[in-house]
């Protein structure tokens, strides 16, 4: 039986793959960071929280990082944990850089002198590619990379230490560099869910209005549980390489409110007010990638396009406040989160 650890199991993305890898055959580890409350839910609604062995772990604490692979005698290690919402990265710039970029030089030490023939996964991202976006046209993976955030910096610091440790010492890491991909378990912030929660709400009169920041940004937006499938063939490929996974189709975040709230048959224009605060000070413009070569060489291709992805989010958010309504308490209850309007950012005061 193959041995798999997960970084950030708790995540969006480290459920899924969690779910997918024991769907595989795998054993599966994950790490968790302490907080004061656990942060389980997207396991448990999964149904493999109690599939999986978990490990206390903090991506700023080395040791912690070199225990994990002793405990864990590993074949394939995906490393997901980070500080991955950029809004936050100008808010914790030093670390984000730590947790984003600087842990991913821990763990390849600890691979290095530990278990150097374990297959190592990095989560880099669309956001590196930063201004270079603005041609418009599908990036790809040889691209020029202009980051535009510290959270983008730091992955490509993390990008390329991985290059280095590939190169540099023969260990099978590889890059993928994934498009924005979104599901009904990804974080509140993130402003997919955000919007297919308070569309949710203002449909069924929970809520009146919904504040965004920038309308005229465009990302390349795809499904989660299938972006998870294409790590996993990343690390079963001869040799180690870097790989774009995206839709190659870009939507302005007004195109997402409107399709959003067609789905809950209302007009987004009565609804939805800009709000400054949500402005960052520097927004990437527009994103959308070119998926051929992992198409060409992992057999990987997107199913769920986005007005498919904003469907499955706004219905879903739909059935669970109803749900609600009805009594039901779920671990994604939003009324336990303190309201988007009340957290001061630094965005907000400039
Ligand atoms: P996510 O939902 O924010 O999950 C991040 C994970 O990192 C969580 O498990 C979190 O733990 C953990 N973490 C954060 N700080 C940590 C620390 N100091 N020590 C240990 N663990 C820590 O992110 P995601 O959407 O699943 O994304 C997974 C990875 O892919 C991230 O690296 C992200 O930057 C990258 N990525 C995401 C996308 C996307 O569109 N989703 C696209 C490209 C790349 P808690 O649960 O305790 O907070
Ligand atoms: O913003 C605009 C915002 O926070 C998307 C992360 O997973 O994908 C994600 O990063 C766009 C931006 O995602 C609001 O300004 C407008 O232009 O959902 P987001 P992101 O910043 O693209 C990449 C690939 C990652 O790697 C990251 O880890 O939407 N926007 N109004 C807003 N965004 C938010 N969050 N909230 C708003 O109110």
């Amino acid at each position: 039986m193959k041995r798999a650890l997960i970084t950030g199991v708790t995540g969006q993305d480290g459920a899924y793959l969690a779910s997918s890898l024991l769907n595989k055959g795998y054993e599966v580890y994950g790490t968790y960071r302490r907080i004061s409350t656990p942060n389980f839910w997207r396991l448990e609604y999964l149904n493999v929280f109690n599939k999986i062995n978990l490990i206390p772990a903090d991506l700023g604490d080395t040791g912690s990082l070199f225990e994990t692979l002793k405990i864990s005698e590993l074949d394939e290690i995906y490393h997901l944990a980070a500080q991955s919402f950029v809004e936050a990265s100008f808010e914790t710039p030093v670390a984000t850089g730590d947790v984003t970029g600087l842990s991913v030089t821990r763990i390849l030490e600890a691979i290095r002198q530990l278990c150097p023939d374990a297959r190592f996964y990095f989560a880099a991202t669309s956001e590196m590619y930063g201004k270079s976006g603005k041609t418009n046209r599908p990036l790809r993976e040889e691209d020029f990379f202009h980051p535009m955030s510290p959270y983008a910096a730091a992955k490509l610091y993390g990008y390329w230490i991985t290059k280095i440790y590939r190169d540099g010492y023969g260990i099978f890491a590889v890059n993928g560099i994934l498009f924005n991909h979104e599901s009904p378990i990804r974080g509140l912030e993130f402003v997919t869910r955000k919007v297919a929660n308070e569309v949710a709400k203002i449909s069924l009169e929970l809520s009146e209005e919904l504040r965004l920041g920038n309308l005229n940004a465009k990302r390349d937006w795809g499904y989660a549980p299938e972006y998870v499938e294409s790590m996993w063939r990343m690390l079963q490929q001869k040799e180690p390489d870097d790989y774009v996974i995206a839709t190659s189709e870009a939507h302005s975040v007004r195109e997402l409110v409107q399709k959003a709230f067609d789905v809950a048959e209302l007009d987004w224009q009565e609804y939805v007010k800009v709000d400054k605060r949500f402005l960052r000070p520097l927004d990437v413009p527009s994103l959308r990638g070119d998926y051929s070569k992992a198409k060409r060489k992992l057999g990987w291709s997107p199913k769920t396009k986005f007005n498919g992805l904003v469907e499955i989010m706004v219905k879903e958010e739909i059935n669970r406040w109803k749900r609600w309504i009805d009594g039901e308490r779920f671990p994604w209850d939003a009324p336990n989160y303190p309201s988007e309007n009340r957290i001061l950012t630094r965005a907000s005061r400039m």
